[in-house]
């Protein structure tokens, strides 16, 4: 299935009908009044999050989206029959913005979360409308009112608590294929990931959240080298970062300064974003070497390095257990408001396949 997170769609709400002029005509009521009906309302398009799409593919292919327009007026004071509504399905994640103004009308978070972006037209009046003591016979009718008709720009960021990223190769793909059920292609060359990747995470008593693995990121990421910035929105929305560093790259140090200046240059708050940082393949360093590289990593990150190897499974246990106390100190500095800005797994509504449980890890 084709990824794609940013599209432009144009849509038109339906017109409103046309009220009608007519009188009435009935055997032995020679002077039968007005009896023309209003028009119906013209159909309004709007937008649902359904959580069974992961991409806005299906945009691609068509960009013009209408709703019905409403019927004119019927005699006998009978209105237009309303045009229907048009609902359009989203992915949850995605932002809507007006491609003109650049006005944000909305997010679509939760399944079944909807917003109208184009109000249909009213009807017209009929002239039964307009009967009045000073005008028996009016003929006068109204047209219906046009629908609502916008540009928009759909902006998918991808709804997870927990964001891999690192330079390409480091591992982060692997990692998410052993934590989770998610099965992402993983190899030994850079920019093996081409789109995110998203895989729920249990806790052992079952509780879980989403992460998400992104493409690789390199210097220069900023000016669009390798797969540039475009990704990182799908890290946006993150509470944290597991920033993974190949810790047999010859320059593990330099790898982690460069991604933090390209998170500063992305902007948006990711770089303020409570980061974990991890040495990863430590099954194929000297014990020498590790601590070493600890060493140096510490004084230029000012926290806690940690230690795993995601093919031989080593280390995630405390890797785990330190994202989970993160996510907890997180919750305690700032409470989860209403229910609908929570974004934990169940409420996130990933496909069934996602739930599978992981491989079984080691400490
Ligand atoms: N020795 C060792 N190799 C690892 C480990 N984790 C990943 N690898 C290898 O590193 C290579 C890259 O792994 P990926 O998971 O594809 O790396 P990635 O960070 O997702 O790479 P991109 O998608 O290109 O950004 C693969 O050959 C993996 O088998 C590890 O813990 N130890
Ligand atoms: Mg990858």
């Amino acid at each position: 299935m084709q990824f794609i997170d940013q599209v432009k769609i144009n849509v038109q709400a339906g017109d409103g009908g046309d009220g009608l002029v007519t009188f009435r005509r009935e055997k032995f009521v020679p002077t039968g009044g007005p009896s023309g009906g209003n028009g119906g309302n013209g159909g309004s398009v709007h937008l649902v999050a359904n959580p069974q799409l992961q991409t806005l593919l299906d945009f691609k292919f068509k960009q013009l989206y209408k709703a019905e327009t409403g019927e004119r007026g019927g005699p006998k004071g009978m209105t237009g029959a309303c045009g229907e509504d048009l609902v359009l399905q989203v992915p949850c994640g995605t932002s809507v913005y007006n491609d003109v103004t650049g006005a944000f009308l909305g997010d679509l978070l939760i399944a079944g979360d909807s917003i109208m972006v184009a109000k249909g037209g009213k009807g017209g009046l009929g002239n039964k409308h307009f009967l009045s003591n000073s005008n028996r016979a009016p003929e006068t009718c109204l047209p219906g009112m046009r629908g609502e008709e916008f540009s928009l720009r759909f902006e998918l960021k991808l709804i997870a608590e927990v964001g891999i990223l690192g330079m390409p190769n480091a591992g982060k793909s692997t990692l998410i294929s052993v934590l989770s059920s998610a099965k992402p292609k993983i190899a030994d060359y850079p920019f093996t990931t081409l789109v995110p990747n998203l895989g729920v995470v249990r806790k052992d008593t079952g509780d879980g959240t989403v992460f998400a693995d992104i493409p690789g990121l390199i210097e220069g990421a900023h000016e669009g080298i390798g797969l540039g910035h475009d990704f990182l929105r799908h890290v946006e929305r993150t509470r944290i970062l597991i920033h993974l560093i190949d810790g047999t790259d010859p320059n593990p140090v330099d790898n982690y300064n460069t991604i933090q200046r390209e998170l500063k240059s992305y902007g948006r708050h990711l770089y303020e974003r409570p980061q974990i940082v991890a040495i990863n393949k430590i099954d194929s360093l000297d014990q020498d070497l590790i601590e070493i590289l600890v060493d140096e990593l510490q004084e230029s990150c000012g926290s806690e390095v940690l230690l795993v190897s995601a093919v031989t499974k080593t280390g995630l246990k405390p890797f785990l257990q330190k994202v989970w106390d993160k996510l907890d100190e997180l919750d305690a500095q700032t409470p989860k408001p209403g229910v609908d800005d929570e974004l934990p797994v169940d409420r996130v509504d990933l496909p069934e396949s996602l739930f599978a449980p992981p491989s079984s890890i080691s400490s």
